[in-house]
């Protein structure tokens, strides 16, 4: 697993939490899923649009612990934590978590980017995305798509309009897609282009994230107000 992520910037784990544990986590997500008064402000869509749409397509909620913070204390944090610090060293700390769901028959796609595109300039760009699938996750309801990381480097990126995600012009063949059971994990870098399909078909896909980086840069993110609850803006 260290050796794909060193090497092409994303790595798969089969299995990083048991199924009860699975059951715990859905539990939690979609109470804060369904509860639009305690997440206001920390959710989106990342398909873009500011007015409120009967259906959200891809509900993003931004740090979910704040809201719910027994889940910083499953087994789950602690697991992908120990994962990512084996990557990339233990001085990595979680930055954020955030859930993004895909809800049946929205067919939206969380177009190419690269998580590096969000941040903001720092002297150590060590970073560890720990993506968990809830769900059975395959090409036709969204799971991760990844290209081969070839440097660090930053591609130009625009906004969807609305306040969507990012997104970059990039060609993509030769990208992997991986499928995942509920409770295997992907590991991505930073730097890694990626992607997700629509999910067409009759069920939910819930992906909870962690995201890490080193602690002393944790603070130097939060030194200058960035604790990923509020706007972003665009590196160009
Ligand atoms: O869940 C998705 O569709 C996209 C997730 C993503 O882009 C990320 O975790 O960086």
């Amino acid at each position: 697993m260290k050796e794909d992520f060193l090497k092409q910037g994303y790595s798969k784990l089969e299995q990083l939490i048991s199924e009860k544990e699975v059951e715990k986590i859905r539990g939690i997500y979609d109470s804060l899923l369904a509860d639009k008064v305690r997440t206001a402000g920390l959710r989106s869509d990342l398909a873009g649009g500011s007015e409120e749409k009967p259906v959200e397509k891809i509900t993003q909620i931004m740090r979910p612990s704040l809201v719910e913070p027994e889940l910083s204390v499953t087994e789950t944090y602690k697991l992908a934590h120990k994962k990512v610090c084996e990557l990339l060293g233990e001085d990595m700390e979680l930055d954020f978590d955030m859930l993004i769901n895909k809800a049946p028959h929205t067919d939206t796609e969380t177009p190419k980017h690269q998580d590096a595109a969000y941040w903001i300039d720092m002297p150590d760009n060590r970073a560890v995305s720990c993506w968990i699938a809830l769900d059975d996750v395959y090409e036709e309801n969204g799971c991760m798509w990844f290209l081969p990381k070839e440097s660090d480097v930053v591609m130009p990126h625009q906004s969807m309009p609305g306040g969507g995600a990012l997104f970059c012009d990039a060609d993509v063949t030769g990208a992997e897609s991986v499928a995942l059971k509920p409770g295997g994990c992907t590991f991505h870098d930073g730097f890694t282009l990626h992607f997700s399909r629509g999910n067409t078909t009759d069920s939910q896909r819930r992906a909870l994230i962690l995201n890490f980086r080193p602690k002393a840069m944790i603070e130097f993110e939060r030194n200058q107000g960035v604790d990923h609850t509020g706007d972003r803006k665009v590196r160009q």
